[in-house]
């Protein structure tokens, strides 16, 4: 940790050095001191790219700095000798984010105004982003939020999982299968051209934006390592899935699971406040399938994970990716019959 820190001209004894465990898949520290940083340890086994992050960052930034000079892009802080991340002896990259003060996350909604502005927040970026050049972007993670990709994972992690986790999940199994008529739709929306490739931000999760703590309005986005290509129904589905429920995907009390129109209608609201004008009609007509592709697709890949004997994902405990999936699938139930 020394040798990271001194990387960026810090010193660990100015800072108390605190984990953050919301994140599933890198590790996350928070640096108190005169002044707060955030450190981070990039997961290179799930980022196997690390520079072309570094890259789509560098681009989009640039970009926004030129046309909206305004606008609030989060960019990490260079080392000192002008490097974008430091590698550490396990050859794990490091980089380093200013923290920013007078702002808070939120990891369940509470109110309208917060899902709309939240929406708001997230639609801003691809908006500002969409006359870009898309093809100067990389995907960092491949197929990310390919649902045939995701699903036909789900079908090799059943071949292999053991028996006794199939026996586990018998009833999330059988309630992922019941879903994969959503496969065909996003097959048939896709071929249909309907949805223009714009850049987007791919993890929309309602705790990946930064608050304003005065005005309760969207600061910036966090978490830019899957900005890149992508469709527009994969950030509103995202929220969607993180934001019209009480509680969050790691709720194991299921009868929590509710789906709350007013939010829902806020939420839509506030990303259309942006978006409207950008997006085409045809893609609008594609706004009730968001919410229901991208739960699909966490609950996918959560069970494949647990079948798969927790590879991908941070746990705490041995059931957990199972609970993730269980609970993203009660709340698919719910808005496949409200969308
Ligand atoms: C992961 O690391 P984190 O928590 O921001 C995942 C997202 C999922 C999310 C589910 C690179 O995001 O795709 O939506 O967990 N990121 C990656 O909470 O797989
Ligand atoms: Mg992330």
């Amino acid at each position: 940790m020394n040798a990271i820190l001194a990387s960026f001209g810090l010193t660990s004894s100015n800072h108390i050095i605190e984990s953050i465990g919301t994140g599933h898949i890198h590790q996350t520290f928070f640096l108190k001191g005169d002044k707060n940083f955030i450190l981070q340890r990039v997961n290179k086994l799930v980022f196997t790219k690390p520079e072309v992050i570094a890259q789509n960052l560098r681009i989009a930034s640039d970009y926004l700095k030129l046309h909206f000079p305004e606008y609030r892009f989060l960019s990490p802080i260079k080392t000192t000798d002008e490097q974008e991340m430091v590698y550490d002896a396990e050859g794990f990259p490091w980089r380093l984010f200013p923290y920013m003060d007078g702002t808070t996350t939120l990891n369940e909604v509470n109110n309208e105004a917060q899902a709309y502005n939240g929406a708001k927040g997230f639609a801003e970026l691809t908006k500002n982003l969409r006359s870009i050049d898309t093809s100067l972007f990389e995907p960092t993670i491949e197929k990310f939020h390919d649902l045939n990709w995701r699903y036909f994972q789900f079908q090799m992690a059943l071949k292999k999982a053991s028996s006794e986790a199939k026996k586990a999940a018998k009833e999330a199994i059988e309630s992922a299968n019941s879903f994969a008529y959503l496969v065909d739709q996003y097959n048939m929306l896709i071929n249909s051209n309907a949805l223009q490739i714009r850049i987007t931000h791919n993890d929309t999760k309602i705790n990946n934006i930064l608050f304003s703590s005065a005005t309760q309005e969207s600061f910036c986005v966090i978490d830019l390592d899957t900005l890149m290509p992508g469709y527009f129904i994969y950030d509103l589905g995202d929220l969607v899935r993180t934001v019209v429920s009480p509680v969050s995907e790691e709720e194991k009390d299921f009868s929590k699971i509710t789906f709350r129109r007013s939010i829902y209608n806020a939420l839509i609201e506030g990303y259309l406040s942006e978006m409207d004008s950008v997006l085409s009609e045809k893609e609008k007509e594609a706004i009730p399938f968001a919410g229901l592709m991208m739960t699909y697709i966490m609950a996918l890949r959560f069970l494949a994970d647990y079948l798969n004997g927790n590879v991908y994902y941070h746990i705490v405990y041995p059931e957990q990716n199972l609970v993730r999936a269980e609970n993203q699938l009660n709340l698919l139930t719910i808005l496949s019959k409200e969308l």
